[in-house]
């Protein structure tokens, strides 16, 4: 089997708190690269100030070497918090009016790319098959095909392809959708983006698609495929069974005293439809006053991204939102949302998933939503709670047994509250085993050895 070589803007090098502290994505590609023997390769994280950063710091463990490399700080504020997280991911979740295109950043971002590609090559074996992950590294096996690699080389977006009308939009994306067809896998999260990849590519006449997913494009012919990620089921369900005796986790089932809980937990973003959730948790209360007093809505929501602007100005809406909506609607008694700023552990996240009968998920528009999928994996088969799903999440795809919401009908998600909190056990039951199932046998490890297998077939 030849050695594997993942490429990430991020890297996940194991410390010695092992499995239970690192997501399920981690778990999968750090068992994939033991496998098979590699190197993951990624930014540390660190700025190196104004000087050229230091050579790569490697780390070797096991038959696995962590490569990491600093950035100037220049291209930490404009490829990394610049054309990454203000371009790309805005338009790739539909927020043309939050992208400020700028070519300062364009021009980093191509930069370090071809940055990271001259970093990487001295590292490549002929035979290594190599991994790129998501929209940061776009950019990536142009640069390396141009210094004359000829390996397998895999993409795999983690976050939503756009239809044309939305990627046009951004004044480069001719050499984005080039750099796209220099790999010759690239993997999304679900048909749609896939569609949508190819209606990109088809509407200027910039590629063809010859057959179902293989598709000829600036002279090179590649493949596209749907692959859905998934979580580390068996794993999660059996923390979240054990966290049940967590100090933490007993403490928070003392102080909800019966009510039911309605969980949301997503990193502090604009795709996550935060403020559309309080609102609709709201109206759910005013509409149905039965329920006041009778429901707790906790909402873990770590600060992410905070240097950019657009986050940093979220911090404070959610913020003054909770606050407004408590004094409107709380009561000496009771605080109807409890909403926590920081990032809580993953064995105590498992633990309140399944303390809750609602998990609440309404992104505006999410590549998957591994949340959603973690609240299924934790919940008690006995007495399951109900998943509400947006229907703009890729997760929506595939988890039949949710209720689904349009993020934007604030009445129809506070409907979809009223509906799931008094959903009958039967029902409940019935919906959540469909989804374990599903769960269970399409798990991460699943989606790392299919994308792998396709990425090595020819
Ligand atoms: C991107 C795409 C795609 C959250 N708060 C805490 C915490 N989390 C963990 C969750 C979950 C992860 O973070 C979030 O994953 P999501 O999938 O929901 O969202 P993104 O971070 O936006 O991820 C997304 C994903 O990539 C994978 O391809 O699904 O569409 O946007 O695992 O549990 N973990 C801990 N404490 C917290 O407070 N420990």
């Amino acid at each position: 089997m030849s050695r594997l070589i993942i490429v990430s803007n991020r890297v996940s090098v194991p410390d010695n708190k092992g499995a239970a502290a690192a997501g399920g994505l981690a778990v999968a590609l750090q068992a994939a690269l033991a496998e098979r023997g590699g190197v993951w390769m990624g930014w540390s994280g660190k700025s190196s100030g104004d000087i050229e950063p230091e050579p790569l710091v490697l780390t070797q463990d096991g038959n696995i070497t962590y490569a990491l490399t600093d950035l100037t700080q220049t291209d930490v504020e404009e490829y990394y918090q610049g054309f990454a997280n203000r371009v790309l991911w805005p338009i790739c979740h539909y927020r043309l009016d939050l992208a400020e295109y700028g070519r300062k950043e364009m021009a980093s971002y191509f930069r370090v790319n071809r940055f990271f590609a001259h970093r990487l090559a001295p590292l490549i074996e002929p035979n290594d098959t190599i991994w790129v992950h998501d929209y940061h590294l776009i950019p990536l096996a142009a640069e390396l095909r141009e210094m004359g690699f000829k390996n397998r080389i895999g993409f795999f977006l983690h976050i939503p392809w756009p239809p044309a009308d939305v990627l046009f939009t951004m004044p480069v994306h001719e050499e984005i959708m080039r750099g796209l067809s220099s790999y010759d896998l690239l993997g999304f999260q679900t048909k749609y983006d896939l569609e949508n990849f190819a209606g990109c590519l088809k509407r200027e006449g910039m590629g063809v698609e010859n057959s179902p997913g293989h598709f000829s494009s600036h002279g090179h012919n590649f493949r596209g495929g749907a692959y859905s990620i998934g979580i580390e089921t068996a794993a999660f369900a059996a923390f979240a069974r054990k966290a049940a005796a967590h100090n933490m986790v007993r403490k928070a089932r003392q102080s909800i005293e019966g009510r039911d809980l309605i969980i949301g937990v997503d990193r502090l973003d604009y795709s996550k439809g935060i403020t559309q959730r309080i609102d609709a948790f709201e109206r759910f209360i005013t509409n149905n006053p039965a329920h006041q007093r009778r429901v707790t809505y906790l909402q873990i929501t770590p600060k992410s991204r905070s240097e950019v602007p657009e986050y940093e100005a979220m911090q404070h809406a959610v913020a003054e939102q909770a606050g407004r909506v408590n004094g409107a609607i709380g009561t000496v008694d009771w605080v109807p949302i409890r909403y926590i700023n920081r990032s809580i552990s993953r064995p105590i996240l498992a633990g309140l998933y399944r303390l809750a009968k609602v998990g609440l998920v309404t992104p505006l528009r999410d590549g998957m939503n591994l949340v959603a999928k973690e609240y299924v994996a934790a919940q008690d088969p006995d007495d399951p709670g109900v998943l509400v799903l947006s229907r703009f999440a890729g997760a929506a795809r595939e988890l039949k047994g949710a209720l689904l919401v349009n993020p934007y009908d604030v009445d129809g998600t506070a409907n979809a509250l009223a509906r799931s909190i008094n959903m009958p056990l039967e029902e409940r039951r019935e919906r959540w085993r469909g989804m374990m199932d599903h769960l269970l046998e399409n798990d991460v490890s699943r989606w790392c050895d299919t994308f792998l297998t396709d990425l090595r077939a020819e």
